[in-house]
């Protein structure tokens, strides 16, 4: 049985990007169709929706990672299993998008992610002067960095909530399923007691 006592099979999505970017908002926005207001992430968050694909209903399991530096040298032990990668980016601010993209590169490499989907929320477009979608993908040689995988980027405000149900909708669209029912198995406890130990040090 998975999270909260789901029967459903589970499909886990991984929510990264830098500090800031808008990943917790987001998934608040998403779950309880509120602007919640957020603190930094120090470890992660998950929260469980349930979802319909290819004529099943699904449990999305989406994973919350903190984005500061400290924290994203955890951000690999959340790879296994992650049956899509959702990359939040700040799209107002220019100054750190290079920082973002080096970020995204070295997530896409990771071994456990090949041909992993990836769907980049173009987060804050609410702001004046937001970078559009074509800029980041420009800016970000998506194609070059993408090539393998499923990929698409989606313009979307956590704040105002526009896009953010289509952004959702196409991670459902594109997330992988497991290739045998109950063949993922329930890692949450693994994960938790990873961060936990580690913190330590
Ligand atoms: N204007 C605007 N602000 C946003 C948007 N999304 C998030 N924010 C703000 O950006 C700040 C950071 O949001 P978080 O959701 O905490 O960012 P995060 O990516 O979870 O950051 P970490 O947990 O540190 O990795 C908060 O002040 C949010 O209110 C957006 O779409 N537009
Ligand atoms: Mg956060």
């Amino acid at each position: 049985m998975g999270l909260r006592g789901s029967k459903l099979p589970e499909v886990q999505v991984l929510l990264l990007g830098l500090d800031n970017a808008g990943k917790s908002t987001l998934l608040y926005k998403l779950k309880h169709h509120a602007c919640v207001s957020t603190v930094p992430t120090i470890g992660f968050n998950v929260e469980m929706m349930e979802a319909r694909k290819s004529g099943k209903n699904i449990a999305l399991i989406l994973w919350d990672v903190g984005g500061q530096w400290k924290m994203r040298e955890h951000w690999r032990s959340f790879h296994q299993d992650a049956g899509a990668v959702v990359f939040v980016v700040d799209s107002s601010d220019k100054t750190r998008l290079e920082e973002a993209r080096r970020e995204l590169d070295k997530t896409l490499r990771s071994e456990q992610l090949t041909g992993r989907p990836l769907i980049l929320f173009a987060n804050k477009q609410d702001v004046n002067g937001a970078l559009t979608v074509t800029e980041i993908k420009d800016r970000f040689h998506l194609g070059k960095m993408c090539h393998g995988r499923d990929w698409f980027v989606q313009p979307c405000s956590a704040s105002t909530g526009v896009g953010v149900e289509e952004a959702f909708r196409r991670v459902v669209q594109l997330v992988k399923l497991p290739s045998e029912p109950g063949a993922m198995k329930d890692n949450i406890k693994d994960k938790v007691h990873y961060l936990r130990a580690s913190s330590r040090h």
